[in-house]
């Protein structure tokens, strides 16, 4: 392992953060890698990248070096290793969600192996919603609890961790947090250095030049499934005017055809979505890019179809919508705030604006049975057969940690946490650094994983036909 790294010397340094945005695959090593064909810039990795690197955001002063590699671009873990390392850093910053907590515990392993000695900070969704798990892992790291794009300068400009607020950390093996307040959006973006420098815009599947975006963060629903409103808090909105000159950047100067909204309900209410028509038309912008939005189906059962046509000649010609489940009664138990109506309704209106649409479904659910899934089967099978959805997926439900869902599962004994496909994870050296306890990935349902799995295998099968015969399903 240390041959290949020989020339390094970790005893100065080029770079003051190289980040890393762990990738969700072991790739193998390859001198012309290959993205995995889901690939999305991991937006806040970028943002916090963005922020550590431009002395305009947020108003505070230094700009440091930062090297930013995205390892979901099919690096193998010795490629990240190798170009990390070129860097001679003095932070080390890992970006991961629950999911790939394994592979982040593994490259560390392997950085400290081919001795780079930089000090760990860790981000992301895996970071901030579970740092005492995290801190387990990695026990030395300083862990980002809240939004990175603070945290970052402070920590690279030399501040005592104890008083940096969103951070949390084990001193004398005793676990420390300071929450932070959420950021105001409006403020902390620059997106010259974010899409410029740091791979905010891809070339996507369809070989186009896409962006990805955010206009707000927070949700102000509170699904029983989902972790945002713990993570991110209530919804803060960047006001329209600003996301709409970012677009026209990027349309005019960069060249990008299509943007991607990242935004956790895009479509939220006729006077925002009326300024972003009015704002794209004021600049010539209308139809001159193609949009992808996530919304849901209650907001978008009360749009009018006048509006949503607006939206649909700017360019908004696909909206992904979480319907979950076609049991109203699931749906009120998960608190999802929509009906099977609603979504009826919605999808109507959608389709009458030449909109497409994208379903999101789960199945094994808390107290959720086998008729219940069944409903959700034929369901997807109405929506598809009356031309309501155009695709979707279909997903097997997960306790993730901050959700009510976790403190239920808690409650009710059942956190059999596993980790179906890395764990456990072992050290380049053959120790075990990462036990698959460690990884939550925690079925609720009340039938067994083998008829939920069934249930999802199908739906899937319904919802992407060319995608599973391209697999040979
Ligand atoms: C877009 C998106 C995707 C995209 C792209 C993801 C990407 N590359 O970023 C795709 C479709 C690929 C995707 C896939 C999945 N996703 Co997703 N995704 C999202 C979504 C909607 C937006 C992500 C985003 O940009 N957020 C906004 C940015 C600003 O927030 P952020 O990423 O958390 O970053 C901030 C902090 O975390 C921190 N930070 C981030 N990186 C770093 C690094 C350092 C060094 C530091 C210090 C700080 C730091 O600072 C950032 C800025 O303030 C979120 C929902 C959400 N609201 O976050 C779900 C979400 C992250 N996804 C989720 C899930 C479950 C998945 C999947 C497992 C789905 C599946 N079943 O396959 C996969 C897993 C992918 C993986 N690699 O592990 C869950 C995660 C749940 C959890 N607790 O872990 C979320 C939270 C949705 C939800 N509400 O449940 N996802
Ligand atoms: S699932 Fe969507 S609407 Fe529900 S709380 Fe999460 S982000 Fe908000």
């Amino acid at each position: 392992m240390k041959g290949i790294f020989a020339n390094y010397d970790s005893s100065t340094h080029d770079a003051d953060i190289v980040i890393v945005n762990c990738p969700s695959a072991l790739y193998p090593d390859s001198e012309d890698p290959v993205r995995p064909l889901d690939f999305a810039p991991a937006l806040g990795a970028i943002y916090v990248a963005s922020a550590a690197a431009s002395r305009s955001i947020l108003g505070v002063p230094g700009e440091f070096r930062v090297k930013y590699i995205d390892g979901e671009c099919g690096l193998s873990l010795n490629q990240l290793v190798l170009e990390t390392m070129q860097a001679r850093p003095r932070w080390v910053g890992l970006c991961f969600t629950h999911r790939v907590v394994g592979i982040a515990a593994e490259l560390v392993g392997r950085l400290r192996l081919a001795g780079v000695n930089a000090r760990l900070l860790l981000g992301g969704v895996g970071a901030m919603l579970n740092p005492r798990r995290a801190l387990a892992n990695f026990p030395d790291a300083i862990c980002c609890i809240g939004e990175g794009e603070r945290v970052i300068r402070e920590l690279l400009d030399g501040r005592p961790v104890a008083c940096i607020a969103g951070t949390a950390n084990l001193s004398d093996g005793i676990y420390t947090e300071l929450r932070s307040e959420q950021l105001r959006i409006g403020s902390d973006e620059d997106v010259q250095v974010l899409y410029r420098k740091f791979g905010g815009v891809f070339v996507n599947q369809a070989q186009v030049p896409e962006a990805v975006m955010l206009s707000s963060r927070g949700c102000q629903w509170k699904c029983a499934f989902c972790s945002t409103p713990n993570s991110m808090g209530m919804v803060r909105y960047r006001a329209m005017e600003r996301v709409v000159a970012d677009i026209e950047h990027l349309v005019r100067e960069v060249g990008v055809q299509s943007i991607h909204f990242f935004d956790d309900v895009f479509i939220a209410g006729e006077r925002r979505m009326q300024a972003f028509v009015s704002s794209l038309r004021t600049r010539s912008l209308e139809g001159a890019v193609n949009f992808k939005v996530l919304a849901r189906a209650d907001v978008l059962s009360r749009t009018s179809v006048s509006m949503l046509a607006e939206l649909r000649s700017c360019g908004i010609h696909r909206i992904g919508i979480g319907i979950e489940s076609g049991s109203d009664e699931m749906l009120r138990k998960i608190k999802r705030g929509i009906t099977r109506a609603m979504v009826l309704e919605a999808l109507e209106r959608c389709r009458s604006a030449g909109i497409g649409t994208r379903g999101y479904f789960m199945f094994g659910m808390p107290n959720e049975t086998v008729p219940h899934m069944q409903q959700t089967l034929e369901f997807v099978a109405e929506l598809l057969s009356r031309g309501l959805l155009v695709d979707g997926y279909a997903h097997f439900a997960k306790a993730y940690p901050g959700t009510e869902w976790e403190a239920e599962a808690k409650r009710m004994g059942r956190l059999e946490a596993l980790s179906d496909r890395y764990g456990p994870v072992k050290s380049a050296d053959g120790k075990e650094i990462l036990r698959n306890s460690a990884v939550p990935r925690t079925s609720l349902c009340e039938v067994s994983k083998e008829i939920v799995l069934e249930f999802v295998y199908r739906a899937n099968r319904l919802l992407n036909p060319a995608i599973n015969e391209r697999r040979g399903r």
